[in-house]
């Protein structure tokens, strides 16, 4: 077995792969930066490694120093967490070269399903359903508008090293198309150093429904149900739940073998999860793969009773899955509330500080991912992510009763935080219903 695993990350996820390691015998090592002295998961791990100043690319964004790090630890993998060098393939090269085990898919894997346009090539051929849209990449507003025209207005402009909504632009009528389409392909450059785009007709108000994979190096691949991500702002994800209410066995059977397709296609090996919109009607189309395991992972735990984080580390290591897909059984209902420190009435403008008073919920069924402590620092030059709340119950309005009393426990002194707005959500009478979709955060008053 592995021996010794780098955890190339900071927070709360951090924290959740240091204490699958130690459940499992493995020795850990964290890096941090300067303006991490105090944080949990340096403390928490067996080692600690100071990787640089307080900036991301001088820290945990630099290869060079988390390799080092590696290095001279010891250590014979890298686990990326989310986020950071989670997706960067050409990190998972350097592993590679430099003998180090990346927790993830081969860098190959990871470039291919990075390039969406590749991505939908490859599930289009696989048979996995997408979204009507151009069969390669565009470079110019002639040949998109074309594309748009086939693809049928109105239409989604996308970066093709896009993904989670950068360099995105949507269009209604062709008339618009052309200054969009300058627009969202300066944002391309700019953000990924890249002008391929792709064009693709515009769902309306879908589900964001995604789906959980399993793949390991001998070829067994299994899916661990869905999620339901449709509460979000800004793409940032607020509350996820697990099972999507609006689907049936049938479609739910459909969806799931429709990802083990499409992470075989992919020729995936690892934790892997494969979006999908989902349109009322049912039909459901494959937006794009994430090569990582997700902040949301937790409410696919709850349902499966399934360590995801263990799955990633024995499948690193060579071996088989501990679960075939008659094994998995998706029991009850899962919801996961994300905890910021934010002022949600100005914009959601982040809130570091010191934490001068903490106290958060427990009790069956409930559980806490995250890295503060009472008197802790939630330094300003990271993600204002500092909890997740996630709950299990028997069904979906026990389980959002279950989450309104732990929210209604949750004190968190000295920092602003989305927790009494996470509250409201909870109580929000078209929530309730499970009528959502991904404008639904936008509709609220
Ligand atoms: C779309 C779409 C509608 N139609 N593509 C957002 C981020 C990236 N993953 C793709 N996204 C979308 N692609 C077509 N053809 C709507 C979105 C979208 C979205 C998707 C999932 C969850 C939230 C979203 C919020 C806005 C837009």
């Amino acid at each position: 077995m592995i021996r010794k695993v780098l955890v190339a990350n900071r927070g709360e996820i951090a924290v959740r792969i240091i204490r699958a390691c130690r459940e499992m015998g493995i020795e850990t090592v964290a890096v941090y930066s300067e303006a991490d002295r105090e944080a949990l998961h340096a403390k928490l791990a067996d080692e600690a490694v100071c990787i640089g100043p307080a900036g991301l690319k001088d820290s945990y964004l630099s290869m060079e120093k988390i390799i080092s790090a590696t290095i001279v630890s010891g250590a014979e993998a890298i686990h990326p967490g989310y986020g950071l060098l989670s997706e960067n393939s050409r990190f998972a090269e350097l592993c590679e070269k430099c003998h180090i085990i990346f927790i993830g898919p081969s860098s190959q894997v990871m470039a291919k399903m990075g390039n969406k346009q590749e991505a939908r090539n490859t599930m289009k051929a696989a048979g996995v359903p997408i979204v009507p849209g151009s069969e390669s990449a565009v470079f110019d507003s002639k040949s998109g508008m074309e594309e748009a025209k086939k693809a049928g207005y109105p239409v989604m402009i996308k970066a093709v090293l896009g993904g989670g909504g950068k360099g995105m632009r949507m269009v209604e009528t062709e008339d618009e198309f052309e200054h969009n389409f300058h627009l969202a392909q300066s944002e391309a450059e700019k953000a990924f150093g890249d002008n391929a785009m792709y064009v693709e007709h515009f769902i309306t108000k879908p589900r964001h429904v995604e789906v959980q994979i399993l793949a390991d190096s001998c070829g067994n691949v299994i899916h661990l149900g869905e999620r339901d991500c449709s509460i979000q702002r800004n793409h940032q994800k607020m509350i996820e739940e697990a099972p999507c209410a609006a689907l049936s066995e049938e479609l739910r059977s459909r969806i799931g073998e429709a990802a083990v397709k499409a992470a075989k296609a992919a020729g995936y090996v690892g934790a892997g999860t494969i979006e999908f919109l989902l349109e009322k009607s049912g039909n459901f189309y494959f937006m794009e793969m994430n090569t990582r395991i997700q902040v949301e992972h937790p409410v696919t735990e709850w349902i499966t009773g399934i360590d995801l984080i263990k799955e990633q580390l024995r499948i690193a290591d060579g071996r088989k899955l501990s679960y075939t897909q008659e094994q998995v059984k998706i029991e009850g209902h899962s919801i996961e509330v994300r905890i910021n420190a934010e002022k949600p009435e100005k914009g959601f403008l982040p809130c570091p500080g010191t934490v001068t008073g903490l106290h958060l919920p427990g009790g069956k069924g409930i559980r806490i991912d995250s890295a503060i402590y009472s008197g802790y620092t939630i330094p300003p030059f990271y993600d204002s992510m500092v909890a997740k709340i996630s709950v299990w119950a028997k069904n979906r309005n026990e389980a959002i009763r279950k989450m309104q009393s732990a929210l209604g426990e949750v004190i968190i002194e000295g920092v602003d935080t989305n927790v009494d707005y996470q509250y409201d959500i909870l109580n929000n009478p078209q929530f309730l219903t499970g009528n959502i979709d991904i404008e639904f955060v936008n509709e609220l008053a």
